[in-house]
């Protein structure tokens, strides 16, 4: 879609302000004579009370804050449209699922979910995948995850989840963290998250990019169609890109080099024109088909297993523009799940039930008020009227006399709307029973899709989970709580606890494990697809370098859409054999081999000897090899895998690592590009055994 045709960023436009070439001036338009020097008696006098220029500019400073979203806190958005690739009107009414021909403009917004906002990106985590759809028939919140199942069965246990899992109370200790006693032990005592904490000890909660994540909306929805007529759907986002994961050691060392990781990595992608792209994917059961399986539909602890109901790709979000401002735009953006359009409707999973009365409830505090979606970034597209009036920071003047329904005196506008012209009508599902604290027998049942889980998982992933629990484990102080988990988890698989329990020196349970319901491969990342295109290397390089060589390689990075940075000893330019200079982007102090998926070391004795005079250069490549990623080395650049024990010499009779590509020509050709770009596209080499 044409920028200019996205009405979304058409309303958007009129509270953009441009500062460029305008006088500075107070809030109320005063323009202002000097911004350098508050009003005193005298240079070296009192400042004065009447200066209210520096009045207001620090009153605004000191209430610059709003406070952070409870959960969801670290985010980052962004704006794109989504397109209909076939009509679901089979299924659903609701419009922007219907018209093939509408784009529609939406606002995304990725985030972790327990560190607060200035924590780091990279920590273990779910991702929160919220999605606002701005369509004609008002706004439409997907407010998903990156997992498709949750901790918790019933909304009332949410806050003390969010107890456990939040740094504990004496002294905020550990930020963004789940490895700390209150969370295991909740995990130990609550047993219905053992299917959510198997994915979050493994890969899923480490996302190499937000733009190589999966996401789920989770609970069961239900789509009614034009006859009334209702399906349940799980909504689920496949990324174009695949769905790949940084390693534990990687994410730890990343949060201290770049904090910043998956945001910086969004917002360059988009900025490079490298729109991220998810295909929307609905699965769908008939109504007849509510118990037709070993578990309830309703519990958001269960997933529906891809290969027993298929995830049809119906159409596709693209992510192609950035925020002008990340407070306006990304932190007053306010997701509800119960911000819905005619054609979809909920179902009585109770973590959803609870989850309607939350949001809006959490933005009235956040926001400062009921007017939250006058903020330009939650208006709708489609037009708002009715009866509500008032309240802190109201936008819209309304004018007329009554503000009541029914009413005679304006007509009885603004006026109810019938469902066959579009009016919201609830899903008249039948419901009866006795009121009641509890919960249903079908929800019982905790461990088969944890199961289920751990054998869908290759045996590197599985050892990564091993290693997650023993990390986790490790860091909890109380060795009870360490032994109830490793009881908890034997009842998921045997040989996991067994090997949790080893690693942390507890004592596996016997004999009482689930039998998984089922084996469901799409749940391994090692299934999904893979590519090279937006990838990131580094080229690391000294004086003598082969010019040719490096331009050559450098054009078949860009066809492949790989990114690349020259890396160097400094930051001086380089000449290469021919007498160009290349100005490196980063040199080995600025640059960290985690940052990267990739290295590339090129030839030239002078150039070798002058990034091996820095041992910072083997360790760069050391940290590469340890991360299974794609090496390459050309000529003398070699010398550097071998100091750094990630290959072995040229020529030498034993077998190479897997992933590291040598030549020992000074001058690589384009077969060696190409080998290069397809072991980047395999994301990381697994099966390497180390020398
Ligand atoms: Fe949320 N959640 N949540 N959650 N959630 C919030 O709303 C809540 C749950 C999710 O980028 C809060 O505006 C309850 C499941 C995302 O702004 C709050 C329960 C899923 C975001 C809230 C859940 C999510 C939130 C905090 C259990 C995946 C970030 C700030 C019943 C399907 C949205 C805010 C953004 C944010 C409550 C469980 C996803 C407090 C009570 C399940 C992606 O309202």
């Amino acid at each position: 879609m044409n920028e200019k045709d996205n009405i979304k960023q058409k309303q958007l436009d009129a509270y953009r302000v441009i500062d460029n070439g305008e006088a500075l001036t107070t809030n109320q338009g005063l323009r202002v004579e000097d911004d350098e020097h508050s009003l005193k008696v005298g240079p070296r006098g009192p400042t004065i009370m009447e200066d209210f220029h520096f009045r207001e500019k620090m009153t605004h400073f000191d209430h610059e804050r709003i406070p952070e979203r409870v959960v969801h806190a670290r985010g980052f958005g962004a704006h794109g449209e989504f397109e209909l690739y076939e009509s679901l009107a089979k299924y659903t009414k609701a419009k922007f699922l219907t018209d093939t021909s509408v784009r529609t403009p939406l606002f995304v917004r990725f985030s972790t979910v327990a560190g607060s906002r200035g924590s780091s990106d990279t920590v273990r985590d779910v991702r929160g995948f919220a999605v606002k759809f701005y369509t004609e028939e008002g706004n439409y919140d997907l407010v998903g995850n990156n997992m498709p199942v949750f901790f918790i069965q019933d909304a009332v246990k949410f806050p003390d989840f969010i107890h456990a899992v939040k740094p504990e109370p004496p002294n905020e200790i550990p930020q963004a963290s789940s490895a700390h006693d209150t969370f295991w032990d909740f995990v130990g005592t609550n047993t219905e998250t053992a299917h959510m904490i198997m994915w979050v000890m493994s890969g899923r909660a480490l996302p190499r990019s937000f733009r190589m994540m999966e996401g789920f909306g989770v609970h069961t929805f239900r789509f009614i169609n034009e006859q009334g007529k209702s399906h349940f759907v799980k909504f689920h986002w496949k990324p174009k890109l695949g769905v790949h994961s940084l390693v534990w050691d990687e994410t730890q060392k990343v949060a201290g080099k770049d904090p910043d990781f998956n945001r910086r990595d969004l917002w360059n992608a988009i900025e490079q024109g490298n729109y991220p792209e998810f295909e929307l994917g609905v699965q769908i059961l008939k109504e007849e088909d509510e118990f037709s399986f070993d578990f309830d539909i309703l519990d958001a602890t269960k997933l529906w297993p891809e290969e027993m109901v298929p995830v049809q790709i119906v159409g596709k979000m693209t992510l192609n523009r950035n925020t002008d401002n990340f407070f306006a735009e990304t932190e007053q953006v306010a997701f509800h799940v119960g911000h819905l359009v005619p054609g979809i409707d909920f179902t009585n999973d109770p973590l959803l039930q609870g989850r309607l009365f939350s949001y809006s409830d959490t933005q009235l505090l956040r926001l400062g008020g009921p007017n939250f979606a006058e903020i330009p970034i939650n208006r709708p597209i489609a037009p708002v009227h009715n009866n509500q009036r008032d309240g802190m920071h109201r936008m819209t003047i309304n004018p007329g006399q009554t503000s009541y329904h029914k009413n005679s005196l304006a007509n009885n506008d603004p006026a109810q709307v019938p469902p066959n012209e579009g009016g919201y009508r609830h899903y008249e599902e039948k419901v009866e029973g006795r009121k009641i604290k509890a919960r249903s027998n079908s929800f019982d049942d905790h461990f088969s899709q944890a199961s289920m889980f751990w054998h869908s998982m290759s045996p590197i992933e599985q050892s990564q989970i091993v290693d997650a629990f023993r990390f986790e484990l490790g860091k909890v102080m109380s060795k009870q709580v360490k032994q109830r988990v490793v009881d908890v988890f034997s009842q998921v698989a045997e040989e996991l606890a067994e090997r949790i329990a080893e690693g942390i020196g507890a004592t596996p349970t016997k004999g009482v494990a689930a039998a998984p319901t089922a084996i469901s491969p799409a749940l391994s990342m090692m299934t999904k697809t893979k590519t090279a295109a937006t990838r990131k290397v580094a080229v690391m390089l000294g004086t003598g370098y082969n010019t040719a060589e490096v331009q050559a390689l450098l054009k078949a990075l860009t066809a492949a859409k790989v990114t690349a940075d020259i890396v160097a000893k400094t930051h001086a330019p380089v000449s290469g054999n021919d007498g160009t200079l290349i100005e490196p982007q980063q040199s080995l102090l600025t640059a960290a081999s985690v940052l990267y998926d990739a290295v590339y070391v090129c030839g030239g004795k002078q150039g070798a000897d002058e990034l091996l005079s820095d041992v910072a250069s083997a360790g760069f490549v050391r940290e590469a090899f340890q991360h299974y990623k794609t090496i390459a080395a050309v000529g003398d650049g070699v010398r550097l895998l071998t100091a750094a024990d990630a290959a072995h010499a040229v020529g030498s009779d034993e077998a190479q690592p897997i992933g590291v590509l040598l030549t020992g020509q000074e001058n690589a050709d384009a077969a060696f590009f190409t080998s290069f770009i397809e072991a980047i596209a395999q994301h990381r080499h697994w099966d390497r055994i180390p020398l």
